[in-house]
């Protein structure tokens, strides 16, 4: 049977509860002050800022409202690639920057972002408060099994941990007996990881004959960098005893913390107090109202070293109207519910389409011709790659296809750190397209 203490819910936790519950002037009269700072930063100290700026006729003195950011040029991942690596820095990498971190290079350069003392410290609040927002907190034993690197899930929640001063078991991702092992005899009541990654070391617990959701002490789940179900939310909630909590950012923006669910699973609280949130239409880049669905934008207010002005996120999503149960005033957006580009994101791990056809033209018996298959099996994400062979391979010996399929999906592996099962198929079997080629067949229902 559940141990029904450990998913109780009990009194609201809040870590920071008079920005949290913050009235709405309050928070306008913040951001205000706060956006004015930021856009002097930018336009002052990042050239690029100051020339995108000239260039639509707006300076710093023009920001006398909030509504005034709308009149402020965008940023881009183009504009960030070709910053490449420091041009978007409001201060010299050797002065105050405590660390750098990048988001994986594609078909371009990284991403690249550094943090002052002061980055990281707002950056481990926004995080501690998704632990409060499970109940957990000084007394905490959190588990980060999100990858520690230049991938911001591991230090992001590694730094949420130190500023609300519970005990870190700084494990990063695989290693999933030990992970299990680990959770069970240290007693960890916080888990933060992927979704994926949360499921798989709830099935492995299993396996090794343990009953987490009974004999475990895990109580909460900090999920995201990857989208989600409300399925496999329930699945990890039962399996583990948790409440599990969906958690979002991006590396360029900060990492993850810019917003964060509660308990009542009823949207993600953006914190407001660090960031505005646009929703936009993303063909005509106007403000859409509240509750409808668009490109989400980011202007960041408190960044030192990255400082961004409407960021273009490319994913969608919607501000959800009205007020949360929990008390937060911060206002919620949505799950994300896809992104306008075609970034794939394969449990947990960022892959466009094209860094799949890199893969496949090194091997001379494959075409071009591809196609992506993506399909769900249970609450997992599962990748069919079919590729077509030239017509000189000889398609009659099944044992040389099935070693060119296993080659494949080795080089697919050790690049792109994706499973992928591959098929390989006969030549020209493969639809071909007279405009636009569709690679990418996303056939899951999330
Ligand atoms: O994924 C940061 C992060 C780490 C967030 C840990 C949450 C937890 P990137 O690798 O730069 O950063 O990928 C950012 O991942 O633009 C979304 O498309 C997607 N993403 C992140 N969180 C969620 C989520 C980290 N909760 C990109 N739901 C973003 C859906 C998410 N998609």
């Amino acid at each position: 049977m559940e141990d029904q203490t450990k998913t109780q819910i009990g009194a609201e936790r809040f870590f920071q509860p008079e920005i949290e519950k913050i009235a709405a002037d309050d928070l306008a009269k913040l951001q205000l002050e706060r956006l004015k700072q930021t856009v002097a930063n930018c336009y002052e100290n990042i050239p690029f800022y100051r020339q995108s700026m000239d260039a639509v006729g707006i300076s710093p003195a023009d920001i006398t409202s909030l509504d005034d950011v709308r009149n402020l040029p965008f940023t881009t991942k183009q504009d960030m690639r070709d910053a490449y690596p420091f041009g978007l820095f409001a201060i010299d990498v050797h002065d105050n920057v405590q660390r750098l971190h990048a988001s994986s290079g594609t078909t371009g350069n990284a991403t690249v972002c550094g943090y002052t003392q002061r980055d990281i410290d707002n950056w481990g609040d926004c995080f501690a408060r998704g632990i409060a927002q499970v109940g957990g907190g000084s007394e905490s034993i959190l588990q980060v099994a999100y990858g520690y690197g230049l991938f911001t899930g591991g230090l992001g929640a590694h730094e949420g941990g130190i500023r609300s001063g519970a005990t870190i078991l700084p494990m990063s991702s695989g290693n999933t007996k030990r992970q299990v092992q680990m959770m069970k005899d240290f007693g960890v009541d916080i888990l933060a990881c992927t979704p994926s990654y949360a499921l798989l070391i709830a099935d492995t617990a299993i396996e090794m004959g343990y009953n987490p959701a009974t004999d475990f002490k895990v109580s909460g789940a900090i999920l995201g960098a990857e989208p989600w179900s409300e399925n496999m939310r329930q699945e990890i909630e039962a399996k583990l005893g948790v409440v599990a909590v969906d958690i979002y950012g991006l590396s360029e923006v900060m990492g993850p913390g810019v917003s964060c669910e509660c308990r009542y699973h009823d949207g993600l609280h953006v914190a407001e107090d660090h960031f505005i949130i646009e929703i936009l239409d993303p063909d005509t880049l106007k403000p859409l109202p509240d509750g409808e669905w668009g490109e989400v934008v980011f202007t960041t207010l408190t960044k030192e070293c990255t400082p961004l002005l409407r960021y273009r996120t490319r994913d969608i999503s919607r501000i959800i109207p009205g007020t949360c149960q929990c008390g937060r005033t911060l206002r919620r957006m949505d799950r994300i519910t896809g992104r306008t580009d075609d970034m794939l994101i394969i449990r947990g791990v960022n892959v466009f389409p094209s860094q799949i056809q890199q893969v496949i033209s090194s091997f001379d018996e494959v075409t071009s011709y591809y196609q992506i298959v993506l399909t769900r099996e249970g609450q997992l994400d599962h990748v069919l790659l079919k590729v077509e062979t030239v017509p000189e391979f000889d398609f009659d010996e099944i044992r040389k296809i099935e070693a060119l399929q296993q080659r494949i999906v080795a080089e697919l592996k050790s690049n792109l750190q994706v499973s992928v099962e591959v098929k390989v198929v006969e030549p020209k079997s493969i639809e071909r397209s007279e405009g636009k080629a569709k690679r990418v067949h996303d056939l899951r229902a999330i």
